[in-house]
Parts: structure tokens; sequence; C-alpha cells
């Protein structure tokens, strides 16, 4: 694959259906809002938007009754779906694929479209969560905390659930995949990392080894020799919540702002990357401050996932 991409292909994704709460749809239209393509495209960028902001809304069914405990699982699967196809083309064509959420369940599209064109890529999930529950281990339903099982192959075969995400094919192996930032994680999540030796480095590890060595021993991981593309999804919830407060399920004892920036410098640095997902800011929660600030926050990360350097 070609590293340094020239195009950021820019997919914006308005959807909330996979969580309970409102206002994370609007995520992308106020990263917009704040200058982000201004702002790439500063940085030299071409940048290709391939769709507006119509609300996924539009196409939630009339009916979705629970599949199982999974809360609207055919709208989730039909948002992701979409997602699929746009972030494919993206990178079909070369481009970086930027993905906008949008709640984590529309990664079952951005790495589903990104593993079509990249079989052999790689992932790096930061979040402050695993988001690898299956139809059988969730407690709440919601899918954002589901994505990872659908794209390891982890679901128990053959129930209703599978059915609904059937365009979904095991794309990404237990090995390619590795966290930094975890501190919120499921009993049932905690058994499925260990089962498949799923790599993660907790809060804890940030901790003891400080976030440039945890970098660097993430990346060795999954990409020793830096020759593998990397699918970069960030969740704005890995970030403390003093640093990014306007998201739906804020965890404390998160990153520092520095921290986070610098998974996204040195993700740039390997040149790499190829996809990267910034999801669940929620411009609904919260004073106006924190929305500014998150808002901001996020699109700072974008721009140094990007390359942009402090000096
Ligand atoms: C929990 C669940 C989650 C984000 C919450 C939480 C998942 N493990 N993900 N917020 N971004 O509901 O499955
Ligand atoms: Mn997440
Ligand atoms: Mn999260
Ligand atoms: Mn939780």
């Amino acid at each position: 694959f070609l590293k340094n991409a020239q195009t950021i292909g820019i997919t914006c994704v308005p959807f909330s259906g996979g969580q309970p709460k409102g206002g994370v749809d609007d995520g992308p239209v106020e990263m917009i809002r704040f200058g982000l393509v201004d702002q790439i495209e500063g940085m030299g960028y071409q940048v290709d938007i391939s769709e507006g902001m119509d609300k996924y809304r539009t196409m939630q069914p009339a009916s979705d009754p629970a599949v199982g405990k999974l809360k609207n699982a055919r709208y989730v699967s039909m948002a992701a779906r979409r997602v699929s196809e746009q972030v494919r083309a993206h990178c079909a064509k070369g481009s970086l694929a930027l993905t906008l959420g949008g709640d984590h369940s529309i990664a079952m599209g951005t790495l589903a479209g990104s593993t079509a064109v990249y079989p052999d890529l790689c992932v790096l999930w930061i979040d402050a969560h695993a988001d690898i529950n299956t139809p059988a281990t969730t407690d709440s339903g919601n899918l954002h905390g589901c994505p990872l099982s659908f794209l390891l192959g982890l679901c128990e075969p053959d129930t209703p659930a599978t059915q609904v995400f059937d365009w979904i094919k095991p794309c990404i192996r237990a090995d390619s995949l590795v966290y930094i930032g975890l501190r919120d994680v499921d009993s049932g999540e905690k058994a499925l990392l260990r089962k498949h030796g799923i790599k993660a480095f907790s809060m804890h590890d940030v901790d003891r080894h400080g976030i440039g060595r945890v970098v660097e021993m993430a990346l060795d991981h999954v990409n020793k020799d830096r020759s593998r593309p990397v699918h970069m999804s960030f969740d704005v919830d890995a970030l403390d919540p003093s640093v990014a407060p306007a998201t739906g399920t804020p965890v404390r004892g998160g990153l520092t702002f520095r921290e986070g920036h610098y998974i996204c410098e040195a993700v740039a640095e390997t040149g790499c990357l190829v996809a990267m997902d910034l999801v669940e800011v929620n411009p609904a929660l919260g004073d106006p401050e924190s929305l500014r600030q998150t808002v901001a926050v996020g699109c700072s990360l974008v721009r140094c996932s990007l390359g942009e350097t402090l000096l």
C-alpha cells in the first residue's frame, strides 16, 4: 500500500442508534462547523467529502423490535452497511478514510469497509471501553458496546443477531487488534480478551510505562516493522472527562490532553494510517464550553493523526 495519502476522504455519520442518548448524531456537523475541512486543507491535503449531513434517522425502520437483548439492531446494521460502502470507496481510491461519528457502532461499517480494501490492516482501538460484547454477553443491549465482536467473528453463530448483521464477515484477526486507554471493561469482555489473547494497554499500563512506551509496544505488537496499513478507531471517551466532557459515557481516570495527542502524533509518524474514526462526540451533553472544548479536541486529534506537529 502507499504510505501518506494525499487525499482525505471524509464520511460524516450523524448516527446515534447504537446507544440511548440523542445528540451524538450532531458530532460530525459540529466538527465541520469548527472548521475541520479548512484545517485539513490548510495542511496541504485534498478533501473529498462523500456525503452530506442528512440524518441517518430517515433510514430508521418503522419497527425494530429487540433482537435478543440488542436494541435498534436493524437500524444499526443498515447504517453501518452504508458507512462501509463509503469507507471502502475512499480507501479504494487511495484516500485516507476519515469517519466522523456518531456513536461507536458505526465502526462495524468503517472496519468492514477498510478491511475490504486492506485485508492485512491492523487496528488501534483507543477507548475507555473494550466494545467487544457479543449479543450474548452484552448487558445494556447497546450496539456501540459490541462492534468488535462482529468484526472479529466472536458472536455466537446462527442466531437472530447474526442474521441481522449477516453482511459482516469476520475481517480482523485477534492478533491484529490492540487497545489503549481501557478502564471500564465488563466482566464478559475481560473473559473474551483473555480467551482470544487480545493485547490491551489499560490506563494502568499508561501509568506504569508512560504513553511513549505504551504506543511503541502497541505498534510493535500489531505492526512490528511499520509496514502494515493501520486503522485507528478513536473514541473521544478515551480522554479524561476533564479534557473531553461532552460524551455519552465519561469515565474518570482517562488519557490527558497530551497523551491523547501523543498517540495520534506517533501513529502519524509511521506513515501507515489508512483510516481513522473519531466517534462519540456528543454536543448535547454539557454546557457550551464543554461542547466547544470537546469538539476542539476532536478536531485537534484528527489533525495530529494527519501529521500536524508541535514544531
Ligand atoms: C458497556 C456496554 C460503551 C462507549 C459505553 C459500555 C460500552 N460495556 N462504549 N460507551 N463508547 O454497554 O456494553
Ligand atoms: Mn467506543
Ligand atoms: Mn468508549
Ligand atoms: Mn460502562
